[in-house]
């Protein structure tokens, strides 16, 4: 009998680790993202749907109805809990009619003005009540309008929206909506936090994986419409044959989704793969090895979207190193894909490594020149702030200096300086941040996303318009690491899409068809996500402080560094924190940064008193004493920002507990470990930051605050050589 017991606890002892994680990790593991097509809850809504979207009149044979038909056939039957059959005409009652908007069917729906001032890709969705019953039409101008439109459709069913009188059109507000991969070709990702590329290079072309498919469906229902598929930092094989028959396969997948690839090249390809002596922009033998190259590209890929150039920063090649401008040597790219309809979109984010002017600066001295210079198939794109995707920044300069020329926007949805895959930040308050701002460009709102979508162009509208964001995707199951990256790739798209959507409504969205449709649950959910972007601002880099991140890999903290090659690689730079006080002087009396800004924003950085206490040590040195709008010193409140933002994670980690039970055990085992590790390392930034600055400000923590626990030494002696997604 013992010996039995004994068994028996020796069993349950092998079995229960089993059984436990089998437990926490059973059920939805992030892999079908908001495309989760669960059964509505409300009964009503579903018997009511059940009568008008299950016999779908959908006709064509084009590789977008196709996946029309596809998308329908996996998501109707779930949703409504009822098998949908496909029906051969268009005038039946209780039925979904997806049709082009041809001259027959405007004028039987009656579609006037709404329909006629769609863009190619925009949809008019419309219930139509006839006299045997209810018709819900989806209808648009091309077929990748009405995948958008049924997409859109299937968004509203899965957020509990009643679409029995629904009536929408809509038509993006930008033109090129696209997702930078920094996916280097031996499949590592350049700042990727998710696993490696999903780009199988090796296996393609033959072999096609379900996952591109996925996401292309996924980057289809927020209409994202445009992939770079490779680093900037680009490697000149991927324009040689072998890796053009890849590209094309990856392009042949993404078309009927409405997706145009696009590559990002270098700039001395003509010598690296095509035995020429010289890449100089002006040079003919170059000039014809490129547009011998768009020839071969579009022969391969007809709809090729175009090129993506990093040129003369960080090292990389450009026309900067024949004594030609980036004009130039945009332009001559431009003019090889021109005839093929292809697109130029050329980096704005260049500083030289030899020029002293701090780098920050020399992105708006060379480029400002060159405005109205541009061909009009390139877009210049520029970050949204003037370093580096730093937690805050302001807006960049240039979005208010070149009104001929169409600006791209680049925001970086990977977490490079956010916490990487780990922490829970919700990037759209930090987008609608820059689109929102006022460049004053044209006096009192001229908007950054007014510049983005054109209406600020200077003559007429611009040809192209573009918003690319830096991909956070790579072969984790979840696509994104940490299953709330998930919703920064969407926000993503919705912003490019509609950058007026807000923040909330966006969230609320992702959270329906991601998490839970419990209003209760999502509404603690949103309140989460609304608040996350500040909360690590204040654990992270409070106050307009910036650039305090370890160097090359950027994970964690180290405001201490002083020894890399450019001095404004440094976080003391940035900082500059000394016994008087903290701050970069960025008014006339220092690196004179404000002189970029519009007149009406010179006023309000070069005074302190009138700066947003969010942006004031960007743009101020300040003693330490230097009285806060609350009273506070500088000091004081400084540390107290710090410990707010640990405060409030370990809040959004209670807040995410109360979840438990409200949504799948999968998701939320995921986000609960991830929690978990940001607490840690929000401490971790808060104590490395605080020790240090002490360290200058030689003053003690405001009353009630409890010192750190370890020492600074202990945080300066940290090393992670083998943090992922170095560059
Ligand atoms: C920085 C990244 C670096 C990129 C560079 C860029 O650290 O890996 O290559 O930007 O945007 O944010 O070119």
């Amino acid at each position: 009998m013992k010996q039995l017991i004994s068994l028996i606890v020796m069993f349950t002892a092998f079995i229960s680790p089993v059984s436990h994680a089998a437990e926490m990790f059973a059920g939805e593991d992030g892999y079908r993202l908001w495309l989760k097509y669960d059964r509505i809850n409300d009964p009503v809504q579903r018997h009511q749907y059940q009568k008008q979207l299950t016999r779908i009149y959908l006709p064509g044979q084009s590789g977008t109805t196709l996946a029309i038909r596809q998308e329908l056939t996996a998501a109707l039957p779930h949703l409504l809990a009822k098998p949908i059959t496909f029906i051969s005409h268009a005038n039946r009652a209780n039925s979904l009619v997806i049709v082009k908007g041809t001259q027959a069917i405007q004028k039987r729906y009656g579609l006037g003005e709404r329909f006629t001032k769609l863009t190619d890709e925009g949809f008019l969705i419309k219930a139509l009540n006839t006299k045997q019953g209810q018709q819900t039409l989806i209808t648009a101008k091309s077929d990748i309008g009405l995948l958008y439109g049924t997409f859109r459709l299937i968004q509203q069913l899965q957020t509990g929206k009643d679409i029995r009188q629904i009536n929408l059109a809509e038509s993006p507000k930008i033109r090129i909506r696209m997702l930078d991969h920094w996916d280097d070709l031996d499949r590592h990702t350049e700042r990727g936090y998710a696993g490696q590329s999903i780009w199988d290079w090796h296996k393609l072309p033959d072999y096609k994986k379900q996952r591109y498919y996925d996401y292309a469906r996924a980057n289809a229902s927020i209409g994202i419409n445009g992939v770079a598929l490779n680093n900037v930092n680009a490697d000149a094989l991927i324009l040689t044959p072998t890796w053009l028959k890849k590209v094309a396969a990856l392009a042949d997948i993404f078309r009927p989704y409405g997706i145009k690839v696009y590559l990002s090249v270098k700039f001395s390809s003509p010598q690296q793969i095509g035995d020429l002596k010289t890449s100089d922009p002006n040079n003919k033998a170059v000039q014809q090895w490129w547009q011998k190259k768009a020839q071969e590209l579009y022969h391969v890929i007809p709809d090729f979207g175009g090129f993506l150039v990093k040129a003369n920063s960080e090292g990389q090649p450009g026309p900067g190193d024949y004594g030609r401008t980036h004009a130039e040597g945009a332009n001559m790219l431009a003019k090889a894909l021109k005839p093929y309809g292809g697109n130029v979109i050329w980096r704005a984010f260049v500083y030289s490594h030899e020029e002293d002017t701090e780098r920050s600066l020399q992105a708006y001295n060379e480029f400002v020149p060159l405005d109205g210079q541009f061909a009009d198939n390139v877009s210049v794109q520029v970050k949204n702030g003037p370093i580096d995707f730093q937690p805050r920044e302001p807006f960049s300069p240039l979005f208010g200096a070149m009104p001929q020329t169409s600006l791209a926007m680049e925001f970086q949805i990977t977490q490079e300086y956010l916490g990487f895959s780990t922490h829970l930040v919700y990037l759209a308050t930090l987008f609608k941040e820059t689109l929102d701002s006022d460049t004053y460009q044209y006096g009192k709102g001229s908007t950054v996303a007014k510049v983005i979508d054109g209406s600020n162009y200077k003559a007429g509208k611009p040809h192209l318009t573009v918003m690319a964001g830096v991909a956070n995707i790579g072969m984790d199951r979840n696509w994104t690491g940490h299953i709330f990256g998930q919703a920064n790739w969407y926000a993503f798209g919705r912003l490019a899409w509609d950058h007026e959507l807000s923040a909330e409504t966006i969230a609320s969205d992702w959270a329906k068809m991601t998490l839970t449709n419990d209003p209760q649950a999502i509404q603690t959910i949103v309140s989460l996500m609304m608040n996350s972007r500040e909360t690590i601002v204040n654990y992270m880099t409070p106050l307009g402080l910036h650039h305090l991140m370890g160097s090359d890999h950027h994970y964690g903290p180290a405001p201490w560094v002083d020894n890399l090659g450019r001095a404004d690689w440094n976080p003391v730079y940035y900082h500059r924190a000394d016994e008087q006080g903290i701050g970069l002087d960025r008014t006339a009396t220092g690196t004179n940064a404000v002189s970029q800004y519009a007149k009406h924003w010179q006023t309000i950085f070069s005074d302190p008193k009138k700066t947003p206490e969010t942006l004031l040590l960007w743009f101020h040195h300040l003693p330490w004493d230097y009285k806060m709008a609350s009273g506070d010193t500088l000091w004081n409140a400084l540390v107290k920002h710090y410990y707010q933002g640990v405060d409030d994670v370990i809040a959004m980690q209670k807040q995410w507990l109360t979840l438990k039970g409200k949504i799948d055990n999968n998701q939320f085992n995921q986000v609960r470990m991830a929690l978990a590790i940001q607490v840690k390392e929000a401490k971790w930034w808060r104590d490395a930051c605080v020790l240090y600055f002490q360290t200058f400000s030689q003053r003690p923590l405001p009353k009630g605050y409890k010192a750190p626990e370890k020492t600074l030494e202990y945080y300066q002696s940290l090393t992670f050589p083998y943090a992922p997604g170095q560059g």
